[in-house]
């Protein structure tokens, strides 16, 4: 559309109008909507994976290899989480929620901020960090320790315990994947807010929605690979530009 004329302004504008009139709209967010609450991201300057490589820390083989390192990086996680508070760009969407009659929120992001702030329709595609799976009996629970101890194990059976978040080279939850990808294919607005659009198959979430013919607006401090087939990119950080699409 308007892309390459439109000023911040007229951006800002076109995507709250949108919103007003928005009958079902999808939010997809990823590490960026925490990042101002002081949780960093995992790719670029500054990024987790500048400092530690995630084939040591995100994949079932780390953890099958080095399972205190992989809870080491979970519990210093744990306890950043656990220390910051949510953002003007969490709050905004709990707002936008109340205003639109069918409103889905997919999240990459596993701490939990979107709860805290008081989103209700969530879809958490990649796991919750503060659910732990046994690996033995599957069984799934909440555990909300700041530290999960070097080697964590299962209650009931005494299987080893991992954190219930997605690796890389891992399924994710297929009936999650279906809802999120079937709000993607009937929302008539999206909002793509804070992710680098890379890792699949959620990246493909954007694409699905342009193919059933939404009006998909991206939010990101820069652009990224799925910014071409996007309707528009606001540059800038999310905690400044969400309140001003959502009053
Ligand atoms: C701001 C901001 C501010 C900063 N305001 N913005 C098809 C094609 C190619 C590859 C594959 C494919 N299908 C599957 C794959 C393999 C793989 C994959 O995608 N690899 C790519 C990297 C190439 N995918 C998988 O393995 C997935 N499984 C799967 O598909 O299973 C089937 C299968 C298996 C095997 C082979 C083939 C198929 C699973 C992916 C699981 C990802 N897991 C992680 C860790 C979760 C647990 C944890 O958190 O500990 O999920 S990795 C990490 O990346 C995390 C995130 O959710 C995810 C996405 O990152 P996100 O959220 O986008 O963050 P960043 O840091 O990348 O970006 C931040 C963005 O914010 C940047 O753009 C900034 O500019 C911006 N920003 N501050 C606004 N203030
Ligand atoms: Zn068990």
């Amino acid at each position: 559309m308007h892309k390459i004329t439109m000023t911040r302004e007229e951006q800002v504008r076109l995507v709250k109008e949108r919103l007003g009139q928005a009958q079902k709209v999808v939010v997809l967010t990823g590490a960026g909507i925490s990042a101002e609450s002081g949780i960093p991201t995992f790719r670029g300057a500054d990024g987790i994976w500048e400092h530690y490589r995630a084939t040591d820390l995100a994949t079932p083989e780390a953890f099958e290899r080095d399972p205190e390192l992989v809870w080491a990086f979970y519990n210093w996680r744990r306890e950043l989480i656990s220390r910051v508070k949510e953002n003007p760009a969490h709050q905004a969407l709990v707002t936008l929620e109340k205003i639109v009659p069918d409103f889905t929120l997919v999240t990459q992001n596993v701490d939990g901020l979107h709860q805290r702030a008081g989103s209700i329709n969530i879809i958490e595609v990649h796991g919750n960090l503060w659910r732990v799976q046994c690996t033995e009996c599957a069984r799934i629970t909440m555990d909300m320790s700041v530290d999960m101890g070097k080697r964590p194990h299962c209650r009931e059976c005494g299987g080893v315990l991992r954190p219930d978040v997605v690796w890389f080279g891992e399924s994710l939850d297929g009936l999650l994947l279906s809802r999120a990808e079937e709000a993607a294919r009937t929302c008539d607005t999206m909002l793509v807010i804070g992710t680098s659009g890379i890792v699949y198959p959620v990246a493909f979430l954007p694409a699905l929605a342009k193919d059933g013919g939404a009006f998909v607006a991206e939010i990101n401090m820069e652009e990224t690979p799925v910014s071409p087939g996007l309707d528009l990119t606001i540059l800038g950080k999310a905690g400044e530009i969400m309140p001003l699409l959502v009053p």
